[in-house]
């Protein structure tokens, strides 16, 4: 075993998921080597235990499984579960820590972030509980990178990581297996695949595009091999470490085949895609766009169709800008709603006190209690699953959950790689007027609260301040502005809005129109255009 001597970069912190930065950067000598490093000294249970590890299979996926590999024989690790060719999605891999009792899991993975030597790369450490472990841990690794002198590794050829197999690195055990078995057992158990299978067979038509992701061999065996689905159902399934040249972020401006199908002729009844590491989802229907605030809101009210789930939920979660759509449903069940700052690593307390079943987010995050990740596949599931027993269509789901519950109109605009500084001015400045609002009115929107977001973990009593300045209404709207966690160029900034609408008659409207004044006015506030010298969003969702 060597040791050998390392100085630490001062830009290892983690963001809101894992470490991410640019290609570049991680393949510095010694950056991502100081970064496990790190995360070694900071687990400790590690030493003598298991660890799961694999990725997205974006550029560098391949290198850096192997100098995981060595440094975990180095820190003294039993057994590593690696995916075979490297390959794990997010859920899956949380799954395998779970199922095998691991001490924990490191995931290759910049999640939608694009991918190649320009591209970028990350690595999140997840604990025994399968989830990303709380900000006390990824403290104390960041605390670690920066006082880093020296890093353990074994001098070793590279492990085959090609075909399933039992290796050895020194006494260290090697197991590599198949990334989508376990995984796809789990789903049969959780969800109706007979009921689903017959949907299909009848006619209900779906597309899902993999984005040349992970998620495309989950995609072939759930929904070809076990669910029947035809071949041209499934688009973009050969992972890629370029991603094909695209950008795994399953939104309209990047899924451009699958939102050009479900809004032209003869679309297909239902529509999907998942992200980069197979966390994230997005669901469509015929002309129609499922915000991820309404998906989860559906998927908590109707998670009872679900073999998984047919003794109901006791509880849900959302991140704080996610819309109040979830509230809404978690009222009429008589079940809490919590809400948490953005990071799935928020909900892991709640989900292992069993508090929660059901928890999602805006940013096209959804997942449950069977792992401790957000998961893309396990959403489309769920939603097949709902469109089975129901007998309905998506946009007839759509349709009877507004009249049920009312309508969330939501939209959020992103400004992103702006200058670091302007960003916090434009924070600073409507931070600055926070405890001015109240009672304020502006056309027809009369403030109600406003405040910089703090969340106390009810089971830990952590506290996490400083997730994002909100602004609340009298009529249930309400707008938030907070700064991203998971870019790698300068900052971005996220404006959500959201306006709530129960009149019968108002439940069909275009979301740009009922969202616009809201807008303005927080245009206004923020002054996000003047501060930033921005005429519009980079993004708008
Ligand atoms: C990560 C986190 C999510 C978060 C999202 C966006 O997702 O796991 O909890 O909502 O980033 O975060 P931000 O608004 O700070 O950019 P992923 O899919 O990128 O790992």
């Amino acid at each position: 075993m060597a040791i050998k001597t390392t100085q630490a970069f001062d830009d290892q912190k983690p963001g809101t998921s894992g470490l991410r930065k640019k290609v570049a950067r991680f393949t510095l000598p010694n950056y991502l080597e100081n970064f496990v490093q790190s995360i070694f000294d900071s687990a400790p249970e590690l030493r003598g235990g298991t660890l799961i590890v694999g990725g997205d299979g974006r550029y560098y996926n391949d290198r850096a499984i192997q100098i995981i590999l060595r440094m975990a024989k180095a820190n003294g690790v039993a057994q590593v579960i690696a995916g075979q060719d490297g390959l794990l999605s997010t859920p899956a891999a949380s799954h395998l820590i779970r199922k095998f009792g691991a001490q924990g899991g490191m995931v290759l993975s910049a999640s939608h972030n694009p991918g190649g030597p320009d591209g970028d790369f990350g690595i999140k450490y997840n604990g025994e509980n399968g989830g990303p472990v709380p900000e006390s841990v990824t403290d104390a690794i960041y605390a670690r990178s920066q006082m880093i002198t020296e890093y353990k590794i074994v001098a070793a050829q590279p492990v085959d990581l090609s075909a399933c197999a039992e290796l050895f690195l020194g006494d260290m055990r090697i197991s590599i297996i198949d990334p989508v078995t376990d995984y796809a057992d789990l789903m049969e158990e959780l969800f109706d695949f007979p009921a689903i299978r017959t949907l299909i067979s009848g006619g209900f038509t779906i597309y899902f595009d993999a984005m040349h992701a992970v998620t495309g061999p989950y995609a072939k065996e759930i929904f070809s091999n076990r669910l029947g689905a035809p071949g041209e159902a499934l688009i973009n399934c050969k992972p890629s470490e370029t991603f094909g040249g695209g950008h795994p972020d399953p939104g309209p401006a990047n899924a451009k085949d699958l939102f050009a199908a479900m809004f032209g002729d003869n679309a297909p009844d239902f529509g999907a895609a998942s992200d980069g590491d197979g966390d994230r989802n997005i669901i469509l229907g015929k002309n129609l766009f499922v915000s991820p605030s309404d998906s989860v809101a559906v998927i908590a009210a109707n998670a009872h169709l679900a073999p998984g789930y047919k003794g109901g939920i006791t509880g849900v979660a959302r991140s704080m800008p996610t819309s109040s759509a979830l509230d809404r449903v978690a009222g009429a069940l008589g079940v809490p709603c919590y809400e948490t700052p953005t990071g799935w690593k928020f909900f892991g307390n709640l989900l292992d006190a069993g508090k929660i079943t059901i928890c999602g987010e805006e940013s096209a995050g959804t997942s449950s209690h069977h792992v401790r990740e957000k998961d893309g596949i396990w959403a489309v599931l769920m939603w097949l699953n709902i469109s089975a027993a129901r007998g309905q269509s998506v946009a007839q789901i759509m349709q009877d959950h507004w009249q049920c519950y009312g309508r969330n109109y939501y939209a959020r605009h992103d400004y992103e790689a702006v200058d670091i500084d302007k960003a916090h001015k434009v924070m600073g400045h409507l931070r600055g007027q926070l405890d001015n609002l109240p009672g304020q009115s502006f056309g027809q929107y009369r403030v109600k609260f406003a405040d910089s977001f703090t969340y106390t973990d009810p089971i830990d009593g952590s506290v996490s301040d400083n997730q994002g300045l909100r602004v609340g209404f009298d009529n249930g709207s309400r707008f938030v502005m907070r700064l991203s966690g998971t870019g790698t160029v300068g900052a971005t900034l996220r404006l959500y809005g959201e306006v709530l609408e129960t009149a019968k008659d108002r439940l069909d409207l275009a979301p740009e129109d009922v969202l616009a004044e809201l807008f303005t006015i927080a245009r206004k506030l923020t002054d996000v255009h003047a501060l930033t010298g921005r005429d519009e969003p980079s993004l708008m969702t």
